[in-house]
């Protein structure tokens, strides 16, 4: 009897072991396929395009756009995907483009600068083909390299990349609302004249969020409990002083990177070429305004209000008869909050569409 016991005892450890080794197997046959399936292929067609986009009231401006939109679209990307940008050039000059805030690790050829990544530029109806690796996940940016200080610094050759991270910090799963702003300035003297402006000698005189002045800019709506997380982007040739009424901002990433003490702020320095990340709680709820404080681009050419501004809008307060945007037609992906939520790819705000001017510019030209 006592024999058998220990064979049946035996027998079943011997079946607990092989279940055991069983599962561990599979969990990691699991690990890997979830780890390696994480990063996808994605490929995406992009253009360039000569059109006018309205800024400002009364101000029109010549530009270059992505998908002749300002800013261009939105890529947002899981870390590790392997992205091909087939980029056509429409325009009558010639441009690249820089993914800013990649390491192009292997991979400078596709860093975008011309003379120094790549032989030339692309010319005037070439398309050329950037092969990348998403290999570094926050808040990125796109722009063209190619006479910058005009190209990006006035005419609009900017766009978002969001890369989501293999492994979140805390902080980011409890955002529930998604806003980038993309500031930038504009010099009016030079709206219609392509290749001109943006010498050291020019100023600008128009301020703007996602290429919008006040009051063309749209409200922040939230409801009370939200947690957003603003992705400022530096992507015009001036210092920006946002400033938040009634809330703090907790600067979390600087390009792309998780701070390991995150400070609290009201007022928060955007530099040309920075982009980072602030987390505010909406535990205030009211109408705050949130505004550039270098106070001369909280105007349009000088004339208050006007320039790089939007208004925290809380759900359910009165529209009162006086409120600067009583009325204002809402466009909930201005801050491209709404193309936040539809996962992964290449999204674009028809909204940010300009006027086409291409054919007006070759009769002019040839
Ligand atoms: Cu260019």
């Amino acid at each position: 009897m006592g024999n058998r016991n220990i064979f049946l005892a035996g027998k079943m450890r011997h079946r607990l072991v092989y279940h055991f080794g069983l599962a561990v197997s599979l969990l990691l046959i699991m690990l890997f396929i979830s780890s390696s399936a994480y990063a996808d292929k994605r490929e995406f067609e992009l253009s360039i395009e000569e059109v006018k986009i309205h800024v400002a009231p009364g101000m029109d401006y010549n530009v270059f756009a992505f998908n002749g939109k300002v800013p261009g679209p939105l890529f947002h990307l899981k870390e590790g995907d392997d992205v091909t940008v087939h980029v056509t050039n429409n325009t009558s000059l010639p441009h690249t483009i820089h993914w800013h805030g990649l390491y192009q690790t292997n991979n400078w050829q596709n860093d975008g600068v011309p003379g120094v990544a790549q032989a030339s530029p692309i010319e005037a109806g070439d398309t050329f083909t950037y092969h990348w690796t998403a290999d570094k996940p926050g808040t990125m940016w796109y722009h063209c390299h190619v006479n910058a200080n005009e190209h990006v610094g006035i005419r609009g050759m900017w766009g978002p990349i969001v890369i989501d991270p293999k492994k979140p910090i805390a902080i980011e799963k409890t955002v529930t609302k998604d806003v980038i702003m993309m500031m930038s300035s504009w010099e009016s003297e030079y709206a219609d004249k392509y290749g001109k402006g943006a010498k050291p000698t020019d100023l600008p005189d128009y301020f703007s969020i996602n290429a919008k002045s006040f009051p063309l800019t749209q409200p922040l709506r939230v409801k009370k409990g939200d947690v957003v997380r603003v992705r400022f982007i530096g992507a015009g040739n001036n210092l920006h002083a946002m400033h938040s009424h009634g809330h703090d901002m907790m600067v979390t990433f600087r390009d792309g990177l998780p701070l390991k003490s995150p400070y609290s702020v009201d007022t928060l320095l955007i530099y040309p070429g920075s982009h980072n990340d602030v987390i505010m709680n909406m535990d205030n709820s009211g109408r705050f305004i949130f505004h550039d404080h270098i106070d001369t681009q909280s105007t349009n050419a000088g004339k208050f209000p006007g320039g790089a501004v939007t208004i925290i809008e809380y759900d359910g307060n009165p529209d009162d008869d006086w409120y600067a945007w009583k009325d204002k037609k809402y466009d909930p992906d201005f801050f491209y909050s709404e193309s936040m939520k539809k996962g992964y790819g290449m999204f674009e705000n028809e909204a940010f569409a300009g006027e086409p001017l291409a054919r007006k510019r070759r009769k002019a030209t040839r």
